[in-house]
């Protein structure tokens, strides 16, 4: 494997050389082995990718946004072409299934084609104004550096879902990505740099990709740190536990910087008695054990009417019991591993606490994959309920559902708000009043509902992001470019006169 992934990584053009140290040590959750050994940056090599990412601001944000677009669609290719090595360095790294790995990359390419799109479209208001023969507009200009922070379980996507809005905009960005997964973000670097050749081999002067425009920061989470601090980052986009999240939202909230902040999910959906079962199994099923339960938007909680419960949940268990698990390069594979020994101990310590709580625990032992005794498999696991209790308030990352029986469907709703975390939500009905009503001001307190699909697999079109303690950011999709530029408002006196707002009078 080891020799695999240098094979992979060569492929990308990627010098493993310029990188490998003894600080950083990658392991692969498929069998536990080391993949390579990077060296973190010092607090001088963070400082100085800063100011080369700051100076490669001040050129970028003077190209052409549909210009800074063709760097965009250039980087598209890349991804399209070196979309097989990428997806597999992901499984390696982060043990998510092929199929998914190559989701992810795909999820890359997506958010590129519509940032490229976007380049054109930065557009703001114009407003009327209550002055005769004045004109008022908003106009959105680039903001600087723009500081990722990446968590594991996306390695990729998650940044490019920030930098590939972020680089249009006309930000440079400083990349600092979880420490469980370098080489994907090497890879990704050696792709981007790709297209910039590419790019700046058909530039007028002038018109470039800027040395700096993207740097790559490799360190454990002091390293992170400091790129938070730094007063040139600008905006500051994090992706991972809630408990990181509140860190950088007081570093930033200190120093008056804007965060995008893309934090925990305790996901529920809700079964009403209506809903197509055939499809409820499937999408519970995808969005509970897909990447072995290590999606932000994991389906955790579910919640069944009485009606349908002792259909459901018995067909559930059987399916759940034959999932193959196993190595996630081969094809057959559905569950991958956890990603390390902790999140192993972290499952294993919920579901002994979900049965001190009458919990009636199915599955969640671990299983042993030929060849690959040392990663941590799980058989995903279905905890009983009798209601909700405070245990299912805690955003455990690992393939555990709770499921509870409901009557009444706005209890299930106020379950479904009861949790801290506010990002994904789902219910399977075919009655439009419930599905409306799950939707409405006084449903689903998530940044995403969903009627008829499970919670995870967002697609890249919408906002992507929730409240609570999920941190309120919104990234990819929509309006979410805004929050990497800075609105400026400006208002035109074309007359002769200069009368004042509100009619004040001031005449001197
Ligand atoms: C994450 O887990 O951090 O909606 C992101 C989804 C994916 C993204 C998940 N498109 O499940």
């Amino acid at each position: 494997m080891t020799s695999n992934i240098h094979k992979l990584l060569t492929e990308l053009g990627v010098n493993l050389a310029d990188y490998q140290g003894n600080d950083i040590p990658s392991t692969s959750p498929i069998n536990g082995l080391l993949l390579a050994s990077l060296r973190a940056d010092t607090e001088e090599q963070v400082k100085q990718k800063i100011d080369r990412a700051h100076a490669a601001f001040l050129e970028w944000r003077k190209v052409p946004a549909p210009r800074r677009g063709e760097l965009i669609r250039l980087f598209g290719e890349e991804l399209r072409t070196h979309k097989a090595a990428l997806g597999q360095i992901v499984t390696l790294e982060a043990g998510k299934i092929l199929q998914e790995g190559l989701g992810e990359v795909q999820e890359m390419i997506d958010i590129c084609d519509f940032a490229v799109g976007l380049s054109r479209q930065l557009y703001g208001l114009t407003i009327a104004s209550e002055r005769p023969g004045h004109r008022m507009m908003e106009v959105w200009h680039p903001i600087g550096v723009v500081g990722v922070i990446s968590a594991f379980n996306f390695p990729v996507a998650v940044w490019a879902w920030n930098a590939a809005l972020a680089f249009v905009c006309g930000n440079s960005v400083t990349w600092k990505p979880s420490e469980k997964t370098p080489l994907t973000a090497v890879a990704t670097h050696a792709l981007f740099m790709k297209a910039v050749a590419r790019f700046n081999s058909t530039s007028a002067t002038g018109n470039d990709a800027p040395e700096g425009l993207a740097e790559l920061i490799i360190g454990a989470r002091d390293t992170g740190a400091q790129m938070v601090e730094d007063k040139r980052v600008a905006l500051v986009s994090a992706t991972g536990s809630t408990r990181m999240g509140r860190q950088v939202a007081e570093v930033c909230a200190k120093r008056l910087t804007r965060t995008i902040l893309e934090l925990g999910g305790n996901n529920a959906m809700i079964v009403a008695p209506s809903a197509d079962l055939e499809m409820a199994v499937r999408a519970i099923t995808f969005s509970a054990v897909g990447t072995a339960g290590q999606r932000c938007t994991t389906l955790r909680r579910l919640f069944v009417h009485d009606s349908i419960y002792d259909t459901l949940v018995p067909r559930l268990k059987k399916i759940y019991k034959a999932l193959p698990i196993g190595n996630p390069l081969e094809k057959s594979t559905l569950i991958g591993p956890l990603v390390d020994q902790a999140a192993y101990e972290a499952m294993q310590t919920a579901l002994t606490a979900a049965k001190a709580e009458q919990g009636k625990v199915f599955g969640g032992e671990r299983v042993v994959v030929a060849g690959a005794e040392s990663g941590y498999y799980v058989r995903p696991s279905i905890v009983e309920m009798s209601s909700q209790t405070a245990h299912m308030h805690h955003e455990v990352f690992a393939p555990i559902m709770y499921v509870v029986r409901y009557t009444d469907l706005q209890q299930a709703i106020d379950w479904n708000n009861e949790v801290p975390q506010g990002l994904s939500s789902s219910i399977f009905t075919t009655d439009m009043r419930e599905a409306e009503l799950f939707m409405s001001d006084v449903g689903s307190d998530c940044g995403i509902a969903n009627v008829n699909i499970g919670p995870s697999g967002a697609e890249i079109g919408g906002a992507f992001g929730g409240e609570k303690d999920t941190g309120g950011g919104r990234e990819s999709g929509s309006d979410a470019w805004k929050a990497y530029m800075r609105r400026s408002t400006n208002t035109v006196n074309y007359s002769h006169s200069l009368p004042l707002a509100q009619g004040i009078s001031f005449d001197i």
